[in-house]
């Protein structure tokens, strides 16, 4: 057998106008994510629409590989690949009384078995979404219980190898938790953030089981993929009730993500980013996008959305993708 070569072509991550129908006879399109507010697609493994408002145009997010890509589901998990990258989706509702845990660990389960029988078993990034993130009190709160669910259906990862991860609270009051994956045939490297704490090891007072993501990971196409960015700093959340502080907070965050990884120190998002913005509260919409546009110019893609961040006091949050 003739040997793959251990790079892989830059995947191209975009928001389009396009109809998610016209996206997808497109044989090179790999994913097309949609939000509410935008029209929904026929039944394709491909398709996936997370209950987030979005604030502004209603784009969708649409993931383009080499091609030709191939699909199918395999139990509840839906899946596409052009044989470089992959992209899994599950949604799986939550059961009982303790259905967040159980439900995200039953979706870890699925979705890493599903992706280690795959040509592309190397999980890059992940986003997962759900209803009502910060309800319960202390270790109660949804999120925490997500944490120590997923962590469970992970359970064989390492530490050093945790893919780049979201993790945003929708508010459409469905009990279905969404996830899906970013996937390649060769490992990328993850990054961690010296302005932060490694979110694996965070302090016991954010919860029993601390957050398997990586900051970021370096794709072997060269792409950083920033996971979901806040004003934490240490361990420590920053300027609570002040979004102007926490947008500042989370681009210095961002900014320091980008130099440790490409080892640039004047490197900066911008021009090569694109971006997706969660805002706590549709109000603040308008004020983050003009603060963003004067610290880093105009990013080569935004997308603004209302949703809820995991710790109750951050008002924003930023992920994406770096070029
Ligand atoms: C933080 O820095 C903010 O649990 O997957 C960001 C990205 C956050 C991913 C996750 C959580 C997650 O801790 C929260």
């Amino acid at each position: 057998m003739p040997e793959l070569p251990t790079t892989l072509p830059p995947l191209r991550i975009e928001y389009s106008s396009d109809a998610p129908t016209a996206l997808l006879k497109r044989a090179d399109v790999l994913a097309v994510i949609a939000f509410e507010g935008t029209a929904t697609a026929d039944a394709d493994p491909r398709f996936v629409r997370i209950g987030l408002e979005i604030i502004g145009d209603p784009v969708v997010e649409v993931w383009r590989a080499k091609g030709p890509v191939n699909m199918g589901r395999e139990g509840r998990v839906c899946w596409s690949s052009d044989g470089d990258y992959g992209f899994f989706a599950i949604e799986i509702e939550e059961n009982t009384e303790d259905g967040i845990a159980a439900a995200a660990e039953h979706a870890y389960r699925d979705l890493v078995s599903v992706i280690q029988a795959s040509a592309t078993p190397n999980v890059l990034r992940i986003w997962n979404y759900f209803d009502a993130i910060n309800l319960g009190e202390g270790d109660n709160e949804r999120y925490r219980r997500f944490c120590v669910g997923r962590a469970s259906g992970m359970s064989d990862s390492r530490q050093d190898r945790y893919p780049a991860a979201t993790a945003i609270g929708r508010r459409d009051g469905v009990r279905v938790i969404q996830i899906y994956a970013l996937t390649a045939r060769c490992a990328g490297v993850p990054v961690e953030n010296p302005r932060q704490v490694n979110a694996w090891l965070y302090p016991r007072q954010y919860g029993p089981i601390a957050p398997t993501f990586a900051r970021g990971m370096i794709t072997a196409a060269g792409q950083l993929l920033i996971s979901g960015t806040a004003a934490v700093v240490g361990s420590a959340s920053r300027h609570e009730d002040d979004v102007a502080a926490q947008l500042d907070e989370t681009i210095t965050n961002i900014a320091s993500l980008i130099r440790t990884a490409v080892a640039d120190t004047s490197a900066v998002p911008g021009t090569g980013s694109v971006l997706k913005i969660y805002v706590r509260r549709r109000a603040d919409a308008a004020r983050v996008v003009t603060r963003l546009r004067e610290i880093m110019g105009v990013p080569d893609g935004l997308v603004i959305l209302h949703g809820d961040i995991c710790r109750r006091e951050l008002l924003v949050e930023i992920d994406g993708i770096h070029v």
